[in-house]
């Protein structure tokens, strides 16, 4: 027996020292010391054993029972460990590594003028009007005093659908101001801001598709001096209180009088330079009273109300706000441009 006990011994911590893992472990102990295991058999015997042997073989049968128990104990306490040491390895995060930035867009400088107007005019009582870009004719021009044979509908100036020029990309905002007036309650109040189209050859300053925003006022009583102090309280708003204008008189069809609005030049303030061409004034925008005709063909009473417009491009209103020199740069989108404002 005591040859049967030794045996056990070096087999089962052998068995404990090559058990990879907690199962294997767990397998190693029923195997030895499980109530069917092979040590624990072994004390079931003790009982065949001679009266001086019995202690002896007991003694060691337990001595052995104890190191094996002891022995499973650290191997398991060993093996918990080596597995929490992989997982943190595995698990390591370094807080030191600069994390992903998101990268988060911005308006385009186009539409940062578009809401830095529209929000002026928000808050001086206007509200924003929007209608299709393709068109009749008749709200292009007809309805806008400008009758056939005007340049501006010749074939060679505006984007037609139709054979007989009944249908087209609009050339202006202005058939917006049309639609409102005819189907919206006086007094108005609005500007309407959108995409237009000419047909213009492509360069610094000219695109078959650009920017206008257009506004228009109907009441009882509106003189050009409204006009005038309307049109002055958006250039203090948008440039500061200091920047100077000058109206010029002008022609428009579908206003009478008309007139085209110059603030100080942005760069030299008056002094003469080459953004102003040394004329010391940028022209800004147009406007006048809108035309009794135009007034009458929309069913208001010319007797009693009368109303003003204008109405300029935004593409060039955003050139000169960020100093850009070539139109083509705010539709190519070209981020690395963009990225500047
Ligand atoms: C401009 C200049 C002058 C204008 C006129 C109208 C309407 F519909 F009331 F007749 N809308 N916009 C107008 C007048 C536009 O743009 C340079």
């Amino acid at each position: 027996m005591e040859q049967k006990l030794r045996q056990l011994r070096e087999e089962s911590l052998k068995a404990i020292r090559e058990a990879g893992v907690l199962d294997a472990l767990e397998a190693v102990r029923v195997k030895y010391l499980g109530k069917k295991g092979e040590l624990t058999a072994v004390l079931k015997q003790m009982g065949s054993l001679s009266a001086e042997e019995r202690p002896k073989m007991g003694q060691m049968a337990n001595a052995i029972r104890e190191e094996l128990a002891s022995a499973l104990e650290q191997a398991k306490k060993d093996l918990g460990e080596k597995a929490l040491e992989a997982r943190l390895a595995a698990e390591r995060l370094d807080v030191t590594i600069p994390g992903d930035s998101v990268s988060i867009g911005r308006a385009h400088p186009l539409n940062r003028v578009i809401s830095e107007f529209s929000e002026i005019a928000i808050g001086m009582g206007f509200t924003i009007a929007e209608g299709p870009e393709v068109e009749l004719s008749s709200y292009n021009f007809d309805k806008l005093n400008t009758a056939e044979g005007h340049p501006a509908r010749d074939r060679q100036d505006t984007f037609y659908f139709t054979d007989d020029d009944s249908v087209l990309l609009r050339t202006q905002t202005s058939p917006v101001q049309i639609h409102v007036m005819e189907t919206q309650p006086l007094p108005i109040r609005i500007i309407a801001p959108g995409r237009v189209y000419r047909k213009d050859e492509v360069d610094a300053t000219h695109s078959p598709m650009f920017h206008q925003i257009e506004g228009l006022v109907v009441d009882e009583g509106i003189t050009f001096g409204d006009l005038k102090g309307t049109l002055n309280e958006f250039v203090h708003r948008l440039y500061g209180p200091q920047v100077r204008t000058r109206f010029r008189p002008h022609h428009f069809p579908f206003t009478e009088p008309s007139c085209e609005m110059d603030v100080e030049c942005f760069k030299c303030h008056g002094a003469g330079c080459p953004v102003c061409k040394g004329e010391g004034w940028v022209e800004l925008l147009g406007g006048g009273m809108v035309h009794p005709k135009v007034l009458e063909g929309c069913g208001i009473d010319t007797d009693r109300y009368s109303g003003f417009a204008f109405g300029f491009g935004s593409d060039r209103l955003a050139m000169f706000r960020f100093n850009i020199s070539d139109l083509r740069l705010l539709f190519e989108n070209d981020t690395r441009f963009l990225e500047q404002f």
